[in-house]
Formats: structure tokens, sequence, C-alpha cells
């Protein structure tokens, strides 16, 4: 699999991702400095909106072979100034999350990540699992094998991913 190191203000759903897409059970736990997991780097929110610690993703951003900024659906307005992933020297995905939230505005965000320069954007929420296996697709390389087919994910999203995707 290929890493991925997801970056994004407090609050967007980057932790809950990473439950999400390593199969853990969700439970609220806070950020306070960067997690190396197997496949997915966490950063602390603040990072992303401090200047002097975005330093800190600058050099992360290295450790990893792809960067995912987030951006919540929910979310009124976007950190991401046009074209900032031009001085990315990786591939910049997006990943609009929390698309399972009642004043979740999907177009809006995505559209933001758009204009960032992301390519290619995903629409996911941590909790129903939508979303979450492409996520893990885009990721995967080749000779990786994925516990599930895609159908099957498809129809029961969750419920594969928890049950099978504990040791990823
Ligand atoms: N509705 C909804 N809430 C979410 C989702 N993902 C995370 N949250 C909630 O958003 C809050 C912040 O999540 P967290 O992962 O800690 O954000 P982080 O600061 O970016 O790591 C928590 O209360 C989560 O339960 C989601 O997919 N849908
Ligand atoms: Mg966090």
């Amino acid at each position: 699999m290929k890493k991925i190191i997801l970056m994004g203000r407090s609050e967007c759903g980057k932790t809950t991702l990473t439950q999400a897409l390593k199969g853990d059970v969700i439970s609220y736990q806070k950020t306070q400095y960067i997690n190396h997991y197997d496949v997915v780097i966490d950063t602390p929110g603040e990072y992303a909106e401090t200047t002097t610690l975005a330093r800190a993703l600058a050099l992360y951003a290295y450790e990893a072979d792809v960067v995912g900024l987030l951006l919540n659906a929910t979310e009124p307005y976007s950190l991401y100034p046009p074209c900032c992933t031009a001085c990315c020297t990786r591939p910049v995905i997006g990943i609009v999350t929390q698309i399972d939230h009642e004043k979740a505005d999907v177009e809006r965000a995505h559209n933001w990540l758009a204009l960032a320069g992301c390519r290619p954007i995903f629409h996911v929420s941590s909790y129903t699992g939508e979303g979450i296996w492409q996520i893990l697709d885009y990721l995967r390389e080749p000779g990786d094998s994925l516990p599930w087919d895609s159908e099957q994910e498809a129809n029961h999203p969750r419920m594969v991913l928890s049950d099978k995707f504990g040791d990823l």
C-alpha cells in the first residue's frame, strides 16, 4: 500500500478517518503529535492552522507517498489557497469528510479542494464507511490484495471493513 499523510484543520475527521481506513472501532482521541500507523500518518489540526507548525507538515509529507487534504463537508470556509498543491512533490488527493452529516454541502467542499489543486477527490463518511474503500483502492499497489470484493463492499461497507481490516 502507498503511505498517505492526512492533513486538515482540527475536527475535520483525520483521526476518525485513520481509524476507518484501518477498520478500528471508532472512539474519540485528541491528536497531540504526529502519529505513524502502517499506511496512514495522522497529524494534529493545529499544524495546518499555524504557520510555524505547518513546516512540520511540509517535512512529514516526504515520509508519505501521497498527501491527503481533508475538508469537512459542513465547513463554511476553506483553509486551502488556490493551487497550493503545486508546491508539493507528492500527489495530493482531496478528501471531503463527514458527508453523512445533515448540514453537509459536499459540492461546496469538493469545489474548494478542486480549486486547491487536489486530484482525485474522494467523498467519505467514517461513520457509515461510504467512500472508504475507494481511498484504499487508490492506495493499492501492484501485488497488494485487499480483503473484499468491490460489490460486497458497496453493499456492506462498515461490516466488511471492521471485520476484516484490523491487520492492514
Ligand atoms: N457525522 C460525522 N462525524 C464525524 C465523522 N468523522 C469524524 N466525525 C466527528 O468529528 C469530530 C472530529 O473528529 P476527529 O477525527 O477527531 O477530527 P481531527 O481533529 O481531524 O482528527 C469527532 O467528534 C468525530 O466523531 C463522520 O464521518 N461523520
Ligand atoms: Mg486528530
